[in-house]
């Protein structure tokens, strides 16, 4: 293809949009972007590849997308009858019939025209049993089923509310309408909306890893995984890594919604207000819409550990990370060699800190081809791996989807004859264009396609990678105009169901992941797997966790990485972190500081940066942010124990080690705003510096009390306190009472007691697990209180406590 023709396929994309006024002035911000971004590309062998794809991609769109028929809107009608079923029934109205069933468990399951939970990507294994104790009464002129944790009530219009036991309303979903056909000029399919009232102080959190966070405000969130093509800020929506799940927050109590659906769709919300004086409240509206699929939603309600643990039980308990995943991770876009990946890791030796793993980017394949290595600039991985896990480093590698359409590439023959890439409608591979140059993806919605591609992570761990890093998963195909992925058009397999990227396109990070799982379980069956990945769904958790994606370097980048990790715990996926020092730019010491701290508080703690976006080394920002870092770390592998304690529970509740202030006081509207610290666990509250230039903070406290862990001092909760932060630390509080594990200076593990409120006790939990295998672990538990004037920690259930305690803080 040369450069007129390229050139021309540009322009007749632009006269294309041109033709149709109205359709071009609604895609003109998209579409000049998307000019100047072709345009830019022409340059560049890349580039042209870019163009190419995005020329075939709409095209293919073009040929093979079903054309739709008139635009028709349907509603329920009125409600005509009802069928009782175990743990509810199924109810008819005029043009629809809305089926709601109580899960063992307490989920609520609610699917309009015949939608049933399966199957479902996002449900860990089988449905949960009704409870059988939820039945289908009749309530006026509607319905409703009355469960231990939630009342359903049905209305004549198909309206449903969700409230608590005690009859306050949670939520509102309105009757549903569903475009029967929509415009061809959009190319969409059949779809339905949506709109549910939330209470007026509600306060919405979720989606997935959104970067305005952890509060969603009013906007629109777009529920399409997207790769934000370049480093991302707050404002930037959608990212890497979407899902329709809701955690919502309000006076009334605390419920999650999930819309079991994996199309693209978009969620509008609109805060609600109180009303001033006499004024009426203004509800808060959450509008779903949806281009197509069942319309099929759980409710969850309780308190937000109840709801997380219902979340989890539903969609899989998240994957417990080796012992070694919650150290130190370093990683650059670039190392370019392996001497280089030697110079950095005796850096970290020489210089006193740390360092648990090393990250391998795309530098360190053949061509950026997967499953390969650059046999000159990495030509010993094994003896490499070898030497680092001598001093304790673990190496994780790099997993791009995408592979380079290449015949006589084993990874690609393997696959081709497999016949595990994506093909369109007339059976032909889709070609995409990613580093490596022209590519295939697979197909990962496929069983056996899974199953091959788990088989590739051999080569992986033959030449000594301990974990794994999914990049470029949305999945990601350069295009020089429109949406840079694969063509809603291309086939998947789903399970045997057939159809197409627009169902698939959303799960194809989720499965990619289930096959990287799956082949390490049974590729090295005695240690868990670790992995982690850019994009996903709803439980992805089961299989490992995910990180910021490439959050711009800038002190509110740093921000939204804290937004993203409490955004995702609250998903249900609490092993994540950002790119400390954020991924594209070169950070003032001062934010990679106010970064790093953070990150040592965060369950994957791991310093990165792109090609040319400079050295994310403590010992490269001077001798006084080379001081602080280690200090950070060292805290962070005094906390190791804490941590790893924390990885257990979320494992055995799907509580999030990272949690809002608010996670045990959620009537506590002002902790509801607080998006600048968090709990870790129960035991700290974290307050991070997230603005330039501060040496104190406010920070609200929950109720309780709390001690500075760097002063002692106590402050009561449900008070606003203004603490130090030096550039030297960040304030970390502990909870009164609070009785944790920690490393002890002879390094062994001691509890750490922090004094209780008198008249008060305290206690706490300490998990010690097998580091890398499946031994279930050890539980313990502790109580502490006051006695004759000093603190005592006791084991419960009575015996000898077994470890060196050290109580902090001799104040109540
Ligand atoms: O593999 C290169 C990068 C990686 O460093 C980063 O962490 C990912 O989020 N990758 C994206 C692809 C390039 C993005 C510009």
């Amino acid at each position: 293809m040369d450069g007129a023709y390229l050139l021309g396929a540009v322009v007749g994309e632009v006269v294309g949009g041109v033709r149709d006024l109205r359709a071009a002035l609604r895609r003109q911000r998209a579409g000049s972007a998307d000019l100047v971004r072709a345009a830019r590309m022409l340059g560049s062998a890349r580039g042209r590849l870019a163009v190419r794809t995005a020329v075939r991609r709409r095209s293919v769109d073009a040929r093979d997308l079903p054309a739709a028929g008139p635009d028709r809107a349907r509603t329920p009608g009125l409600v005509v009858g009802a069928e009782p079923e175990p743990g509810g029934g199924v109810v008819r109205f005029s043009r629809a019939e809305l089926r709601v069933r109580v899960a063992a468990g307490g989920a609520v399951f609610c699917g309009w025209d015949g939608a049933v939970p399966l199957p479902s990507y996002a449900l860990a294994g089988d449905c949960p049993e009704a409870d059988p104790r939820a039945q289908l009464e009749p309530d006026g002129a509607g319905w409703r089923v009355v469960s231990e944790r939630i009342t359903v009530r049905i209305s004549a219009q198909g309206a449903v509310e969700f409230r608590t036991p005690g009859g306050l309303l949670l939520r509102t979903e309105g009757p549903p309408t569903w475009r029967d056909a929509a415009s061809p000029a959009e190319g969409r399919a059949p779809g339905w909306e949506q709109r549910a009232r939330l209470p007026a102080d509600a306060r919405v959190f979720g989606l997935g890893g959104r970067a305005s966070g952890p509060a969603l405000r009013t906007g629109r969130y777009r529920l399409w995984n997207t790769d934000p093509g370049g480093a991302f800020r707050p404002g930037d929506d959608p990212l890497s890594l979407t899902m329709p799940v809701q955690l919502v927050v309000a006076d009334a109590g605390c419920h999650l919604a999930f819309q079991d659906n994996t199309w693209d769709g978009e969620v509008a919300l609109w805060e609600g207000r109180e009303g001033a004086g006499s004024g009426p409240d203004q509800p808060g509206i959450c509008r779903l819409r949806m281009e197509g699929g069942p319309l099929r939603y759980w409710v969850i309600a309780g308190t937000p550990a109840r709801v997380l643990s219902g979340w989890t039980a539903l969609t899989g308990r998240p994957a417990l990370p080796p012992r070694w995943a919650l150290g130190h991770h370093h990683s650059r876009w670039g190392f370019g060699s392996q001497q280089e990946v030697r110079r950095v890791a005796a850096g970290y030796r020489e210089h006193g800190l740390p360092l648990s793993v090393l990250h391998l980017d795309i530098d360190h394949f053949d061509g950026h081809r997967v499953f390969t290595a650059d046999p000159r600039t990495f030509p010993d991985l094994p003896g490499l791996a070898e030497e680092l896990a001598g001093h304790g480093v673990r190496l994780v590698s790099i997993v791009d989807p995408a592979v380079k359409a290449e015949p006589g590439l084993a990874t690609y023959d393997g696959g081709a004859a497999a016949r595990a890439f994506v093909r369109d409608a007339r059976g032909r591979e889709i070609r995409g264009a990613v580093w490596p140059g022209e590519c295939v993806f697979p197909d990962f919605t496929d069983p056996a396609a899974r199953a091959w591609w788990g088989a590739q992570y051999r080569e992986r761990l033959d030449r000594g990678f301990a974990g794994f890093w999914h990049d470029m998963n949305e999945p990601v195909s350069f295009a020089a105009f429109g949406d840079p992925t694969l063509p809603l058009s291309a086939r998947h397999a789903l399970e045997g169901r057939g159809g197409d990227h627009r169902e698939a396109h959303n799960v194809y990070a989720l499965e990619m992941a289930r096959a990287g799982y799956q082949g390490l379980r049974e590729l090295r069956p005695q240690q868990r797997p670790f992995l982690f990945s850019r994009s996903g769904w709803a439980g992805m958790q089961r299989y490992g966790g995910t990180w910021s994606g490439d959050v711009a370097t800038g002190w509110e980048g740093l921000r939204a990485s804290l937004a993203l990790v409490l955004g995702m715990g609250l998903c249900g996926v609490p092993y994540s972190g950002p790119d400390v020092g954020g991924f594209s730019g070169v950070p003032s010491p001062e934010l990679y500081l106010r970064w790093f701290q953070l990150g040592a508080y965060l369950p994957l703690f791991r310093t990165h940066s792109a090609i040319g976006a400079g050295r994310r080394e403590p010992w490269e920002f001077g001798p006084e942010v080379l001081g602080h870092a280690r200090a950070a770390l060292e805290e962070r592998m005094r906390l190791l124990p804490y941590l790893e304690t924390l990885a257990h529970v979320a494992h055995r509740t799907g509580a999030p080690y990272v949690r809002p202030l608010w996670w045990k006081s959620p009537g506590d509207r002002a902790l509801r705003e607080c998006a600048d610290a968090f709990l870790l666990g129960d035991a700290l509250l974290v307050a991070p510096v997230l603005e330039e230039g501060a040496t104190s903070r406010q920070v609200r406290l929950p109720r309780g009390k709390w001690h500075d862990t760097a002063t002692g001092r106590a402050y009561p909760g449900r008070t606003t306190v203004r603490l130090d932060a030096p550039l030297g630390r960040i304030p970390v509080l502990a909870r009164a009472g609070a009785v944790l594990p920690v490393t002890g200076a002879d390094g062994r593990v001691e509890l750490e007691a922090w004094a209780p409120r008198t008249g008060r006790g305290g206690g706490g939990e300490v998990v010690v697990g097998d580091p890398e295998g499946w031994t279930a672990p050890r539980r313990e538990r502790f109580v502490s209180r006051w006695e004759k004037g000093r603190v005592v920690v006791e084991r419960e259930g009575g015996g000898e406590v077994g470890y060196e305690v050290r109580v902090r803080a001799a104040e109540a």
